[in-house]
């Protein structure tokens, strides 16, 4: 037995020894000094010794239970330590590696067109305002001097979402909330700028969904000069000092008079060319003297106050400065395109 036991412990103390993982070590464990091990086995046939020969046998069966297990443990303390001097090894950081590049998204060429001309205005005392896109008919239409059945309604296809109420078609019905909130008191002097929704065919010039700024100036003695100053301080200040402006009569249902604005033509300095359409001026804004209805609906006397107000299409603005061809690139997220606006 004595033999035996000693063939066990050498037998186990080799595969310990040959184990390349703690799961290995485990199985060995169980192997040998579980219960259904050999050692065990051995135990179990001490019946048959003699008293003088089991306390041997005993003894040596504890002592083989012993190395095992010590020489598992040590083992088991050997591997763990070599997985964590590779598990180091392999995430050890180089630091003197060139870091690697982020990809730094950029701003969207419309959003700095705002931010420009946001900047602007404010340079010259006016504020900005902004309000909801979904409108009611009396802010969109009425309150801008164009009741039900008028035929400029006409002029403009809108979203509906119920009879009443729709996707603003431009953002005019912020100024009217503002005027409100003045109650009758002037100055008001904003620019709104915010999406605007028509139901137009999409194409290289339109779009359903644009961006507008518009803008409104009311206070006591406001001129059509005041109009024409900050229109050229505006123009000068976005397209250039060489630039020159001039307005040509036009039509709003919501100012009188109206005026539409030029501005000389950058690429054939006004002797007329494509872009231009041979006329040496390219037409930027509308705008004009707030019209007494509109005035007296958002809370203001006509006869005290007077006021100037116009609304341009961003798009156009960020076209006409980028010569970008297809308004429809703003809205498609192509980041051949995008990604040319990194430093504007
Ligand atoms: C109030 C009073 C008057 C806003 C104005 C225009 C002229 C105009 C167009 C330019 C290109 C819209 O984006 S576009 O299609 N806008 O020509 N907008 S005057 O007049 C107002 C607004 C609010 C209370």
């Amino acid at each position: 037995m004595l033999d035996r036991l000693q063939e066990l412990k050498e037998e186990a103390l080799k595969k310990v020894e040959a184990a390349e993982s703690v799961k290995e070590l485990k199985d060995i464990r169980i192997a040998y000094l579980g219960k259904k091990g050999p050692v065990t086995e051995v135990l179990k046939g001490m019946g048959k010794l003699t008293a003088e020969e089991r306390p041997k046998v005993g003894q040596m069966a504890n002592e083989v239970r012993a190395a095992v297990a010590v020489s598992i443990e040590e083992k088991e303390q050997k591997l763990e330590e070599a997985a964590l001097a590779e598990k180091l090894r392999a995430e050890s950081i180089d630091v003197t590696l060139p870091g690697r590049p982020t990809v730094k998204g950029a701003r969207h060429p419309l959003t700095s067109v705002i931010e420009t001309i946001e900047d602007i205005f404010i340079g010259m005392g006016f504020t900005v305002a902004e309000g909801p896109e979904v409108e009611t008919d009396y802010y969109n239409f009425e309150s801008l001097n164009l009741p039900k059945h008028h035929p400029s309604r006409d002029m403009q296809d809108t979203f509906f979402i119920t009879s009443d109420l729709l996707l603003r078609t431009q953002t005019s019905p912020v100024q009217t909330r503002t005027m409100e909130k003045h109650e009758g008191k002037g100055p008001v002097k904003i620019i709104c700028p915010g999406k605007v929704y028509r139901r137009d065919e999409d194409d290289a010039t339109h779009s359903h969904q644009f961006m507008q700024i518009e803008g409104l100036l009311v206070d006591e003695g406001i001129r059509m000069s005041d109009l024409k100053g900050i229109f050229e301080q505006f123009v000068k200040r976005y397209f250039g000092e060489d630039r020159e402006i001039r307005l040509r009569p036009s039509y709003f249902p919501f100012t009188e008079p109206s005026a539409e604005l030029d501005v000389s033509c950058a690429i054939c300095g006004g002797s007329g060319c494509r872009t231009c359409k041979q006329t040496g001026w390219i037409e930027v804004l509308g705008s004009g003297m707030v019209h007494p209805n509109v005035l007296r609906m958002g809370g203001f006397d006509p006869e005290k106050y007077t006021g100037f107000a116009f609304g341009m299409g961003v798009e156009r603005f960020a076209m006409l400065k980028y010569g970008i061809d297809d308004i429809r690139h703003f809205y498609t997220n192509d980041t051949r395109f995008l990604s040319q606006f990194h430093r504007v």
